[in-house]
């Protein structure tokens, strides 16, 4: 019996417990049958789910339901990204230990999961601060560390002198530790290294045989890992070898110094030439100038990270050195410029402030000169005065016997020019690095390694594995709380059996993240991976957040090939198909204090009035009625105050309103505007489709099957609207464009609603048609389709139901409109047969009462027939 009214609370516990008893979701290897792999990028257990969740797993779990209605094996799991800082701050914020607050949020995290009714195999559910997890991490490490693949060497990190501690790059702001306020220091220290740049080549070129892929995704990840094809060019120098200064005679010691340039057809336009800060040649030059001593320290200070020198004002200083232009012999001064970096190319440029941005900003400011050496938009003569660079390819100009070249001969060229005096080749460089993953961080994997005063560093044997992390620690902010925790530091050399010292460098939580998606496949397994992963691997839509386009991906990719390397697996890829969902946007209103400082009102705390185009007009604050500024929609956010709690929703509305809402409001690629009336409107319909079946339950019940030949001519037309809806809805469920499968159901609703007449005939078209829409909902409403199809008669589970088709038959229009007209001017229309000959057409056009008025009782002359669109009458 279906009630009169729609109680989402309880049909939805209803639908989820009959879905835990039957174990819907649990799956199982089933070789010979078609498997699909939907993977969701897994949470970080932060406390509580927010709408980006939402909208992410739900996204998942309506493709997990509708691959699994077309008959396929869908494995959809989930876990826990359970390493990393945040649980150090709450603890050191709330005095509760990491361990604690992680397995507590994830505890709540799962009920709102659940809530949702995801279709999810819960018994493969992994957190990665679990050592039957990350024993794996420190199992391949020490494989990698075997095959050279990980290396120790010194890094740089950021030091809090008072603090004694390293800081992660997002605890320094602006240049000083987020809870001392002190200067932080660059140290460095010894760190283990991936050595992702080895399969720089593999990376790139195996983005090309991913074509379920966003371009935009390969194209950033092209973009990070960077081939550059160029030159290495020398430029020769002498250094005095007094350091006070140049005497008569004083021949000094000679070097080249060695620049990478993509833009060798320049060289003639080079001006002066740069190093980096930490180059030794500035650092030698420092040697005798404490002003450029004091300045290289700054440089050091500052950011490292490539936007951070993009972005920051040009700083530089001449070093007092000169060399040699390889082809000119001319002598072009030496500087340290703040935007060379030591870890790119060669630490050095040659700098071409005519055709190069960076070179041009930095010339212009130290009044360096300029010197056009392309023929660009800008022509070939000098453009005074000068704005900006010229980057463009183009024929050489004022370049002597290069003159006249294009940018491939002329690098050939002068390469080959170069080549002769050992002064040039030709190089391509990269621009991925190695991956760092130490980190000197309590609440993360321990790197196996034990220190040994006679052996040095020595692996961790294989059956000492995992090292357990203690969980009962409490970090303070004073550094990693593992250094003072004797039991875990002391331990036996495993090669001399002396006391020695555990590693308490933990690992960057990207690696628990680079090959989760292979232990779903094989959960349990006293190995890293099984046989079982090679029957679910590759995933083959992944889907999650663009803002992990680059490295997540990246390392995930890498991972995976270290693992085929090893003979762990078969597939090079991972992730046959990406989808990244769009944001969660909203509203944003605050208020300017008097000191400048903002305050942000949530949206449900503001009045909001607009004008008929929609523009917001006024805003006012709930609690005193006063005015509120308007700032736009932007992302969700806690700081800014304007994100929507999803619990709330799941509470007053139900999850498949929410789901609901979710998949209507935007396609999933695109950003998603939150709004209480599309909510509002997302509820309605669900209520509208439960009253439907209420109403006709009985109806419905007792219908028996479509007989076409019986329709009347109203029943075919609202049978055929649903069949073309449907047609539709599911030409759109294929390509992901889930927003236009809901209007494709609301239209049948609609089609539905309309049939009148309480015959058993038609009634043998609400049954089908109810149950084609069921089935096409069910993906993305679960609950109020599991219960409505279970109610109708229709079977016990529409998760086991066929996935809906349209008919043929159904689709097939009987009748054709055509429009009549009367001496050319539109007088009627009038629905015939398809197959009407011509008499019954001219019949039916001259019956149409609005043409009999027109006509007036005059003779018709002659009547123009164009089929299947019009017929003219002339008199
Ligand atoms: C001369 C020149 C002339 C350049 C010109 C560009 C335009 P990509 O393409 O990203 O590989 N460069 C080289 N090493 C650098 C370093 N360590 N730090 C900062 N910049 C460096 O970039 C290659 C270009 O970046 C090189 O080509 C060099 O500037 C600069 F009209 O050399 B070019
Ligand atoms: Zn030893």
């Amino acid at each position: 019996m279906i009630t009169e009214s729609y109680n989402p609370q309880v049909i939805e516990a209803e639908a989820q417990r009959y879905w835990d008893d039957h174990r819907a979701f649990a799956v199982r290897e089933e070789p010979g049958r078609e498997k699909y792999y939907c993977l969701c990028m897994f949470p970080y257990p932060s406390g509580r789910l927010h709408m980006g969740h939402v909208r992410n797993y739900t996204i998942g779990d309506v493709i997990t339901r509708y691959q699994r209605m077309l008959g396929k094996n869908v494995l959809q799991p989930m876990g826990w990204d359970a390493f990393g800082l945040p649980a150090e701050n709450a603890a050191m914020a709330g005095g509760v230990a990491p361990a604690q607050w992680t397995y507590d949020n994830i505890a709540y995290m799962k009920k709102q999961l659940q809530s949702l009714g995801f279709a999810l195999d819960w018994d493969r559910e992994l957190a990665t601060c679990q050592p039957d997890y990350y024993r794996w991490n420190q199992w391949l490490f020490l494989r990698m560390l075997e095959q050279g693949v990980v290396y120790l060497k010194t890094g740089v990190v950021n030091w809090d002198p008072v603090d004694q501690t390293v800081l992660a790059n997002e605890q320094v702001i602006d240049g000083r530790g987020w809870r001392t306020g002190a200067l932080v220091e660059k140290r460095e220290i010894p760190m283990y290294y991936m050595a992702i740049t080895r399969y720089a080549e593999e990376l790139l070129t195996e983005l090309d045989k991913l074509p379920g892929w966003p371009e935009q995704v390969k194209l950033m990840q092209k973009n990070w890992i960077g081939k550059s094809y160029g030159v290495r060019i020398g430029f020769p120098y002498r250094l005095s070898s007094s350091p006070s200064g140049k005497e008569a005679g004083d021949e000094g010691e000679s070097g080249i110094l060695w620049v990478f340039t993509t833009r060798a057809d320049t060289l003639l336009g080079a001006t002066y030439v740069a190093v980096a800060a930490e180059h030794p040649l500035a650092l030698h030059a420092a040697q005798s100038n404490p002003e450029l001593a004091a300045f290289i320290e700054e440089c050091r200070r500052g950011g490292v990270t490539e936007a951070e020198l993009a972005t920051q004002e040009k700083k530089g200083m001449p070093t007092g050195l000169t060399v040699t232009h390889p082809l000119t012999d001319e002598s072009l001064p030496l500087w340290v410029a703040n935007y060379v970096l030591m870890g790119y190319g060669e630490g050095a440029v040659m700098a071409v402030p005519a055709h190069d941005e960076r070179d041009f900003a930095f010339a212009h400011q130290f009044g360096l000169p300029i010197k056009p050496v392309i023929h660009t938009s800008a022509g070939a003569e000098t453009p005074e005065p000068w704005r900006d660079a010229y980057a463009e390819h183009g024929v050489c100009i004022n370049s002597g016997k290069y003159d006249g070249l294009v940018f491939d001969e002329a690098v050939d060229a002068i390469a080959s020019d170069l080549n002769v005096f050992d002064l040039g080749e030709k190089k391509v460089t990269w621009r991925l690095r190695d991956w760092g993953i130490s980190r000197q961080r309590y609440w993360g994997t321990p790197i196996p390694i034990i220190h040994c005063a006679a052996c040095g560093a020595v692996p961790v044997p294989e059956e000492q594995l995992p090292v357990v992390l203690p969980e009962h620690l409490v970090p303070d902010g004073s550094g990693n709380p593992l250094n003072k925790y004797p039991e875990f530091l002391n331990c036996a050399c495993p090669q001399c059996g002396q006391p020695a010292r555990r590693e308490t460098d933990t690992m960057d939580t990207f690696v628990d993240s680079s090959w989760y998606f292979f232990r779903y496949g094989t959960p349990g397994a006293d190995a890293m991976v099984d046989a079982r992963a090679d029957y679910w691997m590759p995933v083959d839509q992944y889907i999650g957040g663009i803002e992990h386009a680059i490295l997540h991906l990246l390392y995930s990719r890498f991972w995976t090939k270290v693992m085929r390397d090893l003979g762990l697996t078969r597939v090079s890829e991972p992730f046959a198909n990406l989808l990244t969902q769009g944001m969660v946007l909203n509203h944003i209103f605050f208020r300017k204090g008097e000191k400048g400082g903002i305050t942000y009102y949530p949206p449900a705390d503001v009045e909001m009035s607009r004008d008929d185009q929609g523009r917001v007009t006024k805003v006012t604050a709930v609690a005193d009625g006063q005015p509120v500024e308007y700032g736009g929609i932007g992302t969700m956010s806690k700081s800014r105050k304007n994100g929507v709690d999803p619990q709330t929703l799941i509470e007053q509305y139900g999850a498949d309103t929410a789901r609901l809402f979710m998949m209507f409001a935007a396609p999933p690629e695109q950003a998603l505007e939150w709004s209480d009336t599309g909510v509002a409107g997302a509820y309605r319909f669900l209520r509208r489709l439960w009253v439907y079946a209420a109403e006709q339950q009985e109806a419905i019940r007792a219908a028996g099957v479509v007989d076409a030949v019986v329709l009347d001519e109203s029943l075919r037309t609202a049978r055929r609207e649903i069949h073309e809806a449907l047609r539709q809805a599911l030409f759109d469920f294929g390509r992901h464009q889930f927003n236009t499968v809901v209007s494709g159901g609301m239209k049948m609703l609609n089609a539905l609603a309309r049939i009148d007449g309480n015959g058993a005939v038609a009634n043998t078209v609400r049954r089908e048609g109810m149950s084609l829409l069921l089935r096409l909902l069910s993906p993305i409403v679960p609950h109020i389709t599991h219960t409505l199809w279970r109610e109708l008669g229709y079977g016990a589970d529409v998760l086991s139901a066929a996935w809906p088709k349209p008919e043929e038959t159904a689709l097939a229009r009987s009748l054709v409109s055509l429009v009549v007209q009367v001496n050319g001017k539109l007088r009627g229309q009038i629905d015939v047969p398809v197959d009407a000959d011509r008499t019954a057409i001219e019949q039916a056009a001259q019956d149409e009462p609005n043409v009999q008025r027109f006509v007036e009782g005059r003779p018709v002359r002659k009547i123009v027939i164009v089929p299947g669109k019009l017929v003219n009458l002339v008199c």
